[in-house]
């Protein structure tokens, strides 16, 4: 951890970007959003490609130190299918992967992008070459969602984000239950977007999914807020009650991670971190986001410090959120 004058809790690898266009073995225009997980001691990354009619689909890349070496697929893992999916005709975007062991498999819940705007569509595997869609499961527009690794009181939980047709209202992460990722219900609000001057003013996002940690389900989101020249892409935390997640035992004020390196500041989508993926080996992390909807880069961090800087940035008014 770098003491400064802020406590900066995600350091960057010096060698980022760790993956870009030119490192796929075929054209792109770029490679960011990107979910991760570990499968047979590997690091493996399901990152989103952008083409150049601005179309996207998913490709795996594998590195046994999580750093180097990539060895990215041939072609697209895992591209839009019209013929059976007409919601993915405009692509697919932006996965979170969850290890769900109770089933022996992977949850991909990625944004599929239909003529009515986003939906959240989760598809599984079990060696991330064949997949198996369950189809869209939330209207639009719904995105930023993941699935918690297991069960509550017999159900599944869902975080997303749905946006309202009325916007003044705030584009919130949400939770939802299922008894089997198909059917959803018991929608609530979980963390909302703040207001006027907050950095998370406008939307927030689930970045990567849940992390089970002692005190429980650690939580990063993006916040956005709209300034006359544009909107900047941050990230916050909170934290849930471990059997209960409908329950924020924790969320910090200040945001603890945003756009300063410049591939995280000049890029097609300018000042955009946007996390979708993070491994934890005991109490390290590795964070991995895209920057600027151009390329893919590492942060590390260690658990533990979390943890204690969210238990002293935790408010006790939350009324300052209203
Ligand atoms: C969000 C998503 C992300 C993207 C970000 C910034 O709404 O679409 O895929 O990285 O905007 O453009």
């Amino acid at each position: 951890m770098r003491e400064t004058r802020f406590t900066e809790l995600f350091i960057r690898y010096p060698g980022n970007p760790i993956i870009q266009d030119k490192d796929l073995p075929y054209p792109a225009n770029a490679v960011f959003n990107v979910a991760a997980t570990v499968i047979n001691d590997e690091t493996l990354l399901l990152m989103r490609v952008e083409d150049r009619r601005g179309i996207s689909y998913l490709t795996v890349a594998r590195s046994t130190d999580g750093v180097s070496g990539w060895r990215i697929d041939s072609g697209p893992t895992l591209a839009p299918d019209f013929d059976t999916h007409p919601e993915e005709i405009w692509g697919i975007e932006d996965p979170r992967v969850t290890r769900i062991d109770a089933l022996d498999l992977w949850a991909v819940l990625y944004t599929a992008y239909s003529r009515g705007g986003p939906l959240v569509s989760p598809a599984t595997t079990r060696d991330f070459k064949s997949f198996a869609r369950k189809g869209a499961v939330m209207p639009p527009e719904d995105k930023d969602a993941a699935l918690f690794p297991v069960q509550f009181g017999g159900r599944w939980a869902m975080l997303h984000r749905p946006v309202p047709g009325f916007l003044g209202v705030g584009a919130h992460i949400w939770i939802s239950f299922s008894p089997d990722m198909k059917h959803w219900g018991n929608h609530q609000i979980l963390i909302p977007a703040r207001k006027g001057g907050w950095w998370d003013a406008n939307k927030v996002g689930l970045s990567p999914p849940p992390l089970e940690t002692d005190k429980g389900w650690l939580i990063l989101y993006h916040g956005i807020r709209v300034t006359a020249g544009d909107c900047t892409y941050r990230l916050g935390l909170a934290l849930l009650d471990l059997k209960d997640p409908t329950r924020l035992l924790a969320r910090s004020d200040e945001w603890v991670f945003t756009p300063e390196a410049e591939y995280e500041r000049f890029g097609d989508v300018d000042k955009v971190v946007f996390p979708c993926g993070w491994v934890a080996d005991g109490d390290h992390i590795r964070l991995y986001y895209g920057g600027t909807d151009k390329c893919i880069a590492l942060a590390t961090a260690r658990v533990s410090e979390i943890l204690d800087w969210l238990e002293k940035h935790d408010p006790q008014n939350r009324k300052l959120w209203e």
